[in-house]
């Protein structure tokens, strides 16, 4: 097990497209292990291997209270989606601090594979619809801020870069007091 390292927007990496995963094997099942500890630490409710610079479509999910109902999609596809839009609250842990609402089909189906490599089959509603379609937008290289207005897209960006320059020179100061 392992704790992965989050990229944040607006690190390029994060509009890659990520391939199909060939073959569910030992490989994969790590990498949803370590996924899965990154996102229970975070603590968040879903990640994209995308958010972990991995570029292959496989992601974690748990929207439960109780933090014990993990579910994983390998080459997750939708296969049917309702008419009926619905505005709901989004955040993302590659966007730390910044929430706003997107509006996105209320229902969806999905099919993808599990860790035996087996196809499954999931409809999906209320905040698990909402977190599948986030997460697999990131498999798309697409963030949750791209649905936003481009005024507000802008002004995440200049925020989130200033943020991780303050960060960059708390780093430097720490350690150089360290060296001193
Ligand atoms: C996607 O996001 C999602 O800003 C998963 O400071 C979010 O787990 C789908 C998080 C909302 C549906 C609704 C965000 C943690 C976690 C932050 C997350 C933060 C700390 C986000
Ligand atoms: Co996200």
């Amino acid at each position: 097990m392992a704790l992965l390292t989050i990229l944040r927007y607006p690190d390029p990496r994060l509009h890659r497209r990520a391939k199909a995963v060939q073959a569910v094997d030992e490989r994969v099942r790590q990498l949803a292990a370590d996924m899965a500890e990154t996102m229970y630490d975070a603590p968040g409710i879903g990640l994209a291997a995308t958010q972990v610079d991995v570029h292959e479509q496989v992601i974690v999910v748990d929207v439960s209270e109780s933090r014990d109902q993990l579910m994983v999609f390998v080459n997750p596809r939708i296969v049917a989606s309702s008419h009926e839009l619905r505005p709901h609250e989004e955040g993302c842990l590659s966007v730390p601090g910044f929430y706003d609402d997107v509006t996105r089909p209320a229902q969806i189906e999905v099919e993808a594979l599990d860790l035996d490599g087996k196809v499954f089959r999931l409809q999906a509603e209320g905040l698990l619809a909402v977190c599948v379609q986030h997460e697999m937008d990131h498999l798309q290289g697409k963030v949750f801020v791209q649905h936003l207005s481009r005024l507000k897209q802008a002004r995440i960006r200049s925020r989130m870069l200033k943020l991780e320059k303050e960060r960059r020179q708390e780093d430097t100061a720490t350690a150089s007091e360290r060296s001193a």
